[in-house]
């Protein structure tokens, strides 16, 4: 550390240094990303609560208010039931490890303590690594299972992986590598059938599910309306369109919380149940008040642009010769040899895509800050780095 402090304007001209090294959401620069620039207001709303801690809450009674609002909301979007609770979290990881912890607990629970197998969860081979992250935190056995054509769970190979030491069953709705969404129906009448809960992976789904109706798609069951659906992992920092950090566990039943409770003597809780003890105000903040401005209608909105925009884009890649994958929602995959020399190509031309060298593809995610025009710039960039034309050659 410097012996002296630096004047403010010195702090500041290497801070915009720093930062002008950083690729732009607001250019639609980052392609790849299931974040996104916030919303002017969620921006706003975080300035406001920089400063707030929910883990003492009691300092902040207007803060505590508007995250119980907020997870009201989110309770309200996924069809739970009266009774059933939320905590807003961090992220998806957060919700994911949470969510295990709770299903294990449950589990130590009914087979009481002494010498047991190690429990274990099924999932499919999809999941996002939070889950590995969990079973390493969690001593659990991740099962692992295969997907079918359109990297759903294979329903067969599930049920096959179920056994007396299960204590959790995964529905992914918006696959991390490839947006596919698992049949949540069909694993919740699987767990209903072996006493189970059934945890739903909405990190990335959770904000685009509810609205499929209104932008002319047909709904797909996915929530709490489902039978056997105990807790949804759904976060405001991917399509909520919020700020970082914002993620959200939401329960069913909220006994199925309990064993995690930890009494928290020193601070305004009595007790929590997540990981973190201070926890920034900010993103409940920015989360509420982006949900309040875009409300449903905003939403609706949102998620209509973002999948018509993925829809015609993928044609356009496809008219392009380009052989483009990817599920119903906003993930798209250009499949290549070599996708770690795509990426780093497309980077030096000022594009930053993901790669997902499991399905020899580079990912593009179209999420609110993604435009039709940046895409159409895009477009023969893409081309040539992936199969080198020239540029006159693409149509479009
Ligand atoms: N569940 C699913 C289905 C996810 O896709 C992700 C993250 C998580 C859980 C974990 O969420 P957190 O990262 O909030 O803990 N999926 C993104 C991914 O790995 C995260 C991400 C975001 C990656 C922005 C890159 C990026 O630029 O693709």
């Amino acid at each position: 550390m410097n012996e002296k402090g630096l004047p403010l304007v010195r702090v500041l001209d290497a801070l915009r240094d720093a930062r002008s090294e950083d690729f732009s959401y607001s250019e639609s620069e980052v392609l790849g990303s299931m974040c996104t620039a916030p919303h002017e207001v969620a921006r706003e709303a975080a300035r406001l609560f920089e400063e707030t801690n929910l883990g003492d809450p009691g300092h902040f009674p207007g803060l505590r208010r508007l995250e119980s609002e907020y997870l009201d909301m989110l309770l309200e979007l996924v069809s739970a039931p009266e009774g059933a609770t939320g905590l807003f979290l961090s992220g998806g990881t957060e919700g994911n490890v949470i969510a295990c912890a709770a299903a294990r607990a449950r589990f130590r629970a009914r087979r009481g303590k002494g010498p047991g197998s190690v429990p274990n969860v099924v999932v499919s081979e999809e999941a996002h690594f939070s889950f590995d992250k969990a079973a390493r935190l969690l001593d659990l056995e991740l099962r692992r299972v295969p997907v079918d054509e359109e990297r759903r769970i294979d329903l067969a190979a599930a049920e096959a992986a179920v056994d007396d030491d299960t204590c959790l069953i995964v529905a992914i709705t918006g696959t991390t590598e490839y947006g596919a969404i698992d049949p949540v129906e069909r694993l919740g009448a699987l767990a209903t059938t072996h006493d189970l809960p059934l945890h739903v992976d909405a990190a990335l789904g959770g904000f685009i599910l509810p609205f499929l109706p209104a932008a002319g798609r047909a709904p797909i069951p996915w929530d709490m309306a489902v039978e056997g659906v105990a807790s949804i992992t759904m976060d405001p920092h991917k399509m909520g369109q919020s700020t970082i950090p914002g993620g959200s566990l939401l329960v069913r039943d909220p006994a199925y919380l309990e064993p995690l409770l930890i009494e928290t003597p020193y601070v305004t809780t009595k007790a929590q149940a997540g990981v973190l003890g201070t926890r920034p105000g900010a993103g409940v903040a920015a989360a509420w008040a982006v949900a309040r401005h875009l409300g449903r209608e905003g939403y609706h909105a949102l998620v209509t642009r973002c999948l018509e925009t993925t829809d015609r884009f993928r044609r356009l890649c496809e008219r392009n010769g380009l052989n483009v994958t990817g599920g119903p929602l906003n993930v798209l995959l250009v499949h290549t040899s070599d996708p770690a020399a795509v990426q780093e190509d497309l980077s030096k031309r000022g594009w930053r895509v993901n790669t997902v060298p499991r399905l020899g593809a580079v990912r593009i995610v179209v999420m609110p800050h993604v435009t039709e025009e940046a895409l159409g710039r895009f477009l023969p960039e893409l081309v040539a780095a992936v199969a080198p034309l020239p540029p006159n050659k693409v149509t479009s």
